[in-house]
């Protein structure tokens, strides 16, 4: 007997809907779009087709590991947990907890347990050393969004299948599939956009697919999206484009911060005509709708906080925040209570380069500057969950080093890697079909409200989920007996009957746990945010429970974006902040940019539709073919340097040796090579055949994104070598 099941997909930001088929041992027989899935209505890439091989791959880990110098030794749970507890014990009682640190990967944020546990486990080890993907990836949109409308998920996303006009920068979507900005089937939504009638403008270094879909690509210089969005400001007020339509404070300074970067001055620096700025504005202006979208390629860079800043300047600035065709803010069904506290940034720094703190975590950037340098507060126990930073961070090669050094380091993954070989002890997850799966995080930036939970497929074999793991790990370093799942729902039932509007407001806490559904932690506290969201049995419009998301196991559509800045804004003057004094004061930095000579090259990143950063490498349906660690670079560039086949590229961080890849589709004076590669002797058997080499031995950790801290990873200045070269790094 097959059976037929649905579950949405954990790879990427898309969140389709599956229909996967089971034989009667539980293995995956055939994977395909969810046809009856609203949201994303049976899209599916090769990733999510593959998903049967990747929960099946033999590499994966099923059992902990104890590491005993070079050898690692299968264990039982008790004693991987006894280790870790003994290990951190001996840590923090003779160094304190500032001695732990933690560096939480980006599958967190495709998983619930990371989503329910990441925080619990983070207050429980109580250490100020948090690390995460997100300073790697978009924490200068958190910074922007956070100054600007008081929240840093406050995130608005374009409003795909109704707006008229997308100026879409940095993103690459018929790759990524999306990022900030859910939208199950992106390639199809913007076929649609330019079926109605509407205009699609790239901006990118390179010729993606998505640019060659566009109506219009234009190529920038890397790093210089916020000179480009200055530029089309500037002309938006010296030609009176404006229409500003909600109330806002700092409209002038915005002004007088604009006139430093007239489209002429700019576009020697972007490399991006001055008519062609100029023109950009006039259209985003006289657009009926239009939405500006930026991302990785704008925020992993050195402006990239004002460049987020600017996305979103130029999106009031033109009547489109906020309104249909624009740019507007989903309402995800277990949103509760939003913060009240108006946004901070820089509570505390970095002890070694004292680096801000934004959204509670320091940068990535600087992890290896907490392990290395020795004091009061050095890292010497740490925890990874779902991360693999050797070789997704900035100058990972040194954190490869770093690692080795830490007295202990405990790892939750379930692939033994370039980190996770690092570890005292490894802690696997179950595979994915043994999860259950709602996206906690991914449906705040959706382009249309959508809910829909997948329950676990396959039963657990005696392993623990991985909210279990976590929830373990959160009370061996509380030091606290009990069960983690009632202490959060309690706190959250009693927070909510004093919350005057929340629904439940003077009701009794243990009549409304009675009333709980699940049949884990995890499903229990999604049955709570679900009845007390917007759309919930108790708080909302709706009627939505766990219940009736088990009851609708394709998902269920939630309308399409509405209108509700006056909900999510959380400024204390209660008004959109477009001119925050962080940010003007930046903006000197930018100005001083103008005056530097440009490095000749510069290296950028790319992603590949197989890929998934650093860890989907071992799937044979996934590697090979187009998905190679190559060098791309414009012909022009190879003639000038005398290249061939192969070449040296030198950073101030490294050197690798990388296969060429001429193409016009690049700008001259612009490398790009994919990251997550470099699995050179790696137990993982398909990895290590295509093992290529890590861009992140390249990039520069002393390089960041000031306001935010984030790492740049795009106009990395290079050199390029010719192989015959004799190098003396
Ligand atoms: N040069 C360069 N570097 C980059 C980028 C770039 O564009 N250029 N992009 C950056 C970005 S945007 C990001 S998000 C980061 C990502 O970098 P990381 O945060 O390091 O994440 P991944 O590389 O995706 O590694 C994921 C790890 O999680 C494990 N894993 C997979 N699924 C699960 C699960 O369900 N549970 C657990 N516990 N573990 C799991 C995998 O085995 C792997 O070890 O890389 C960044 N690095
Ligand atoms: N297939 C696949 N999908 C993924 C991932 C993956 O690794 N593979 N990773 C996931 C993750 S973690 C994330 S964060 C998202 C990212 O999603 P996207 O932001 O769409 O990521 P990319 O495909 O890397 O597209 C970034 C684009 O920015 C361009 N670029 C580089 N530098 C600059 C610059 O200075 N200015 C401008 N304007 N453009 C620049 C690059 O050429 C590239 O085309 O993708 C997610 N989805
Ligand atoms: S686009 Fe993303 S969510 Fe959809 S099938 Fe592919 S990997 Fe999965
Ligand atoms: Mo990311």
């Amino acid at each position: 007997m097959t059976s037929t099941v649905h579950r949405t997909c954990p790879l990427c930001e898309a969140v389709c809907g599956l229909t996967l088929t089971l034989d009667e041992g539980g293995h995956v027989t055939s994977v395909r779009g969810d046809k009856e899935d609203p949201f994303s209505k049976g899209f599916i890439c090769p990733k999510g087709a593959s998903l049967g091989r990747l929960d099946e791959d033999p590499d994966r880990l099923r059992k902990p590991l104890i590491r005993e110098g070079e050898l690692w030794r299968e264990v039982g749970w008790d004693e991987a947990f006894a280790a870790v507890k003994q290990g951190l014990d001996q840590v923090t009682e003779r160094h304190g907890r500032q001695s732990v640190g933690v560096y939480l990967g980006n599958p967190n944020v495709h998983n619930m347990a990371g989503q329910l546990y990441g925080t619990p486990l983070l207050k429980s080890l109580g250490t100020r050393n948090i690390f995460s993907a997100s300073t790697a990836d978009q924490m200068p949109k958190h910074v922007a969004s956070g100054l600007m409308f008081g929240h840093p998920l406050a995130v608005p996303v374009p409003d795909l299948d109704r707006t008229d006009y997308l100026l879409m920068l940095g993103a690459n979507p018929l790759e990524s599939n999306g990022s900030l900005c859910t939208a199950p089937d992106f390639p199809g939504r913007l076929k649609a956009l330019r079926a109605r009638g509407g205009r699609l403008v790239v901006v990118d270094p390179r010729r993606t697919r998505t640019a060659g879909l566009a109506d219009e690509h234009v190529f920038v210089r890397p790093g210089t999206d916020a000179y480009l969005l200055f530029g089309i400001a500037h002309t938006l007020f010296a030609e009176d484009l404006t229409t500003v339509a909600h109330e806002v404070n700092g409209l002038d300074e915005v002004r007088e911060a604009a006139k430093h970067f007239p489209p002429d001055v700019v576009s020697r620096r972007t490399g991006v005509p001055a008519e062609v700025i100029v023109r950009l504005a006039r259209e985003l202006a006289a657009a009926r709708t239009a939405a500006v979208y930026a991302r990785i390629g704008t925020c992993t860079a050195e402006f990239g906080t004002l460049a987020q800043w600017l996305v979103d300047v130029l999106n009031v600035l033109t009547g489109n925040l906020d309104r249909p065709g624009g740019a507007m803010f989903a309402k995800p069904a277990t949103e509760f209570g939003l913060a009240r506290r108006p946004y901070t940034l820089g509570r505390w720094k970095s002890r070694v380069r004292g680096l801000p703190e934004a959204n509670g975590e320091l940068p990535v950037a600087t992890l290896a500057d907490e392990i290395e340098t020795p004091g009061d507060g050095q890292i010497r126990f740490l925890v990874t969950v779902a991360g693999n930073p050797v070789l997704s961070a900035p100058h990972g090669a040194r954190l490869d080093a770093a690692f080795g050094r830490l007295d202990f380091m405990v790892s939750v993954d379930p692939y033994l890697n370039e980190t996770t070989k690092h570890a005292n002890v490894i802690l696997p997850p179950p595979r994915a079909l043994q999860s259950g799966h709602y996206d906690f995080a991914l449906l705040n930036f959706a382009v249309r409200n959508y809910t829909r939970y997948s329950r676990p497929l396959l039963p657990l074999d005696g392993q623990p989920s991985e909210a279990q793991i976590l929830a373990r790990l959160t009370m061996i370093a509380s030091g606290l007996d009990g069960d983690l799942d009632e202490f959060v729902i309690d706190q959250m039932l009693r927070k909510a009957v004093d919350l005057p509007g929340s629904g439940v407001e003077g009701r009794d806490v243990a009549e409304l746990r009675a009333a709980l559904d699940g049949d884990s932690g995890a499903e229990l506290r999604l049955d709570l945010m679900l009845k007390l969201g917007p759309y919930g049995e108790w708080a909302g419009k709706g009627d939505l429970s766990l219940r009736k998301l088990l009851d609708n196991p394709h998902g269920l559509d939630l309308g399409p974006l509405e209108p509700r800045l006056a909900e999510v804004l959380r400024t204390a003057s209660g008004v959109i902040e477009l001119a925050p004094p962080q940010l003007i004061e930046d903006v000197e930095r930018l100005r001083a940019g103008l005056e530097q000579e440009p490095p000749e090259i510069v290296l950028i990143g790319r992603r590949h539709l197989r890929s998934n950063n650093s860890w989907l490498h071992n799937v044979g349906s996934l590697v090979g073919g187009s998905n190679t660690c190559t060098l791309q670079i414009n012909p022009a560039d190879v003639a000038r340097l005398g290249l061939d086949g192969e070449a040296l590229i030198r950073s101030a961080k490294g050197e690798l040796r990388v296969p060429l890849e001429p193409t016009d589709t690049i700008m001259p004076g612009v490398v790009s090579l994919p990251h997550g590669w470099g699995h050179g002797g790696s137990a993982q058997t398909v990895a290590a055949e295509h093992a290529g080499v890590s861009a992140n031995e390249l990039t520069d950790e002393s390089a960041i994104d000031v306001p935010s801290g984030n790492a740049v990873f795009n106009g990395v200045p290079v050199t390029i070598l010719p192989t015959s070269v004799i190098t003396a790094h």
